[in-house]
């Protein structure tokens, strides 16, 4: 049953893609490369995707919502990345909308992986979760009210850098770096601090494009094609490889006899 669920919503998924690829008003030319990265992402998302969700049949019960939770993110940026996709292709814009929505939904997915991968493993205080995910709101909400112009953009950065670096403190030194810290065996160890990593280094990737692109006097329309660029890949180092990370702790951890 659950497999004739996942092959479907995996069909569906290839479809939509397809459907929304051909539907294209404008054309993409071969040396728009802001347009290719687009392309190519949207692709590799969807490819991310239908692996993650066909993966979670293949790991132990306890390891499938966080595989389940790596597709989510990769479906959510993927229907993202058409729309923006198809934008920039016909108007040289993106409107920085269509990215605060996808990372309003993402983002706090992402976080959350922390608290599954340690719930895989042992029993977590429901607290860990909350307050990764009130970090994340506090840090995209503040950002997004400074780019939409609510507040001035200096405030709104740093209320989204506190949301970030409350985030990091709770991994690292927080209570989840010290579950982890205690009780995690040396795979998820490994996962979790590639983890950490990411969001301390590939997440950096969007601040500084906020700095450039509002506080340094650049023109925003001028730095939007080498900032979209950036947050493109930084997309696939954050979410795709990421996700990859978990299914690779979720495939070791499930081939183990299961002891606990
Ligand atoms: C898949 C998308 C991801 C991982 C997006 C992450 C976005 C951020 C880490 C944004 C951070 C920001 C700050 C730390 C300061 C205020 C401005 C933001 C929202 C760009």
């Amino acid at each position: 049953m659950i497999r004739k669920i996942s092959s479907m919503s995996t069909l569906a998924i290839g479809l939509f893609a397809a459907s929304t690829a051909m539907a294209h008003g404008e054309n993409l030319k071969p040396d728009d490369f802001v347009g290719i990265s687009f392309w190519l992402i949207s692709m590799a998302l969807v490819a991310a995707t239908v692996f993650f969700f066909i993966e979670t049949q293949r790991v132990a019960g306890k390891w499938k919502t966080s595989l389940l939770v790596s597709g989510l993110v990769t479906l959510v940026a993927a229907v993202h990345y058409f729309y923006m996709r198809e934008v920039w292709v016909s108007t040289g814009d993106t409107p920085i909308v269509f990215r605060y929505i996808d990372w309003l939904i993402t983002v706090p997915l992402l976080m959350i992986e922390f608290y599954l991968i340690l719930s895989a493993i042992t029993e977590v205080r429901a607290g860990i979760f909350w307050r990764l995910t009130l970090g994340t709101l506090v840090m995209l909400v503040g950002g997004f009210l400074g780019e939409a112009g609510y507040i001035a953009v200096w405030p709104a950065f740093i209320i989204g850098m506190a949301g970030w670096i409350y985030i990091l403190y709770e991994i690292f030194a927080g209570e989840a770096g010290q579950v982890n810290a205690t009780q995690s065996p040396e795979s998820v160890k490994s996962a979790f601090s590639l983890m950490r990593w990411i969001v301390t280094f590939g997440w950096a990737i969007y601040p500084v494009g906020y700095v450039i692109g509002y506080l340094v006097g650049i023109d925003a329309k001028e730095s939007m094609a080498g900032l979209n660029i950036a947050y493109n890949l930084a997309d696939v180092l954050n979410k795709i490889a990421f996700g990859v990370i978990i299914w690779n702790v979720a495939s070791r951890e499930s081939a183990k006899p299961q002891l606990y």
